[in-house]
């Protein structure tokens, strides 16, 4: 099982994907968590290049970027992990792609969403968190932290980011659950788990009953 955390920055993904690979783990879950960009040895220099690097980078070089971290990663870990049965976590996919550098950097949608399929080949989420706050939550949040790359895009970009992930989330009400982002830990991860054991549930279901 694919499982995915969406929202912009500070929205609570890190927070919730510990609480809920804790409690996989605590009831005899294989559960695997990764981050995106990153968690290959290569896509990791990528993450390192798009936070943090000096030099400029066009919109589309940013888009070939996590495009690239993003298939080492499925190829290497991805995919192999969900052969053997390992429940993956995702601190994001291709849906911040699709957010930030569609929505964001106004590249055209029907483009990123080309070069997300390329790189996901086929691997696709069985169910997708988007914890959506406002903006000014996220700057509260992430307080006198020294900012990344990214980060440092400005209001307007942020806004369409935001915009965008509502969009993705009307448009694929069966695979994302919105939840609103400012409410307790503790309610949050109430409706998170609640998702994950329907899910798991059916799984069940499905390998006693393949029919
Ligand atoms: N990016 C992209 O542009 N295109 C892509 O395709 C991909 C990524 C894959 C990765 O940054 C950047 O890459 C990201 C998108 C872009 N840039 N931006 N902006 P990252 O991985 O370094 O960081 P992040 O994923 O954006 O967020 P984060 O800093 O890791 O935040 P978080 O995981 O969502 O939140 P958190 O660490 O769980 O919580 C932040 C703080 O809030 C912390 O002090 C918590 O204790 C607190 N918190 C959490 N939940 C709550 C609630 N419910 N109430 C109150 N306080 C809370």
């Amino acid at each position: 099982m694919l499982i995915t955390f969406e929202g912009i920055d500070g929205c609570g993904k890190t927070t919730q994907i510990g609480l809920l690979s804790a409690l996989m783990k605590e009831i005899g879950k294989d559960v695997l968590t990764l981050r995106e960009p990153g968690g290959t040895e290569f896509s990791e220099k990528i993450r390192d290049l798009l936070l943090h690097s000096k030099d400029r980078l066009t919109p589309q070089s940013e888009l070939f970027l996590f495009e690239s971290a993003r298939t080492d990663l499925v190829e290497k870990v991805v995919k192999p992990s969900l052969e053997k049965g390992t429940i993956v976590i995702l601190d994001r996919f291709y849906d911040s792609t699709t957010a930030y550098q569609g929505y964001g950097r106004l590249i055209d949608l029907s483009f990123v969403k080309a070069s997300n399929e390329i790189a996901i080949s086929g691997v696709k989420p069985d169910v997708t968190f988007f914890l959506d706050i406002p903006l000014e939550i996220s700057y509260e949040r992430s307080n006198h932290r020294e900012l990344d790359k990214i980060e440092k895009s400005g209001d307007s970009f942020f806004h369409r980011v935001i915009e965008g992930y509502k969009q993705i989330a009307k448009e694929e009400p069966e695979r994302i659950v919105s939840i609103d982002g400012a409410k307790t830990k503790e309610e949050i991860f109430e409706i998170i788990k609640e998702k994950v054991k329907c899910k798991l549930q059916n799984e069940e279901l499905k390998i006693i009953n393949p029919n």
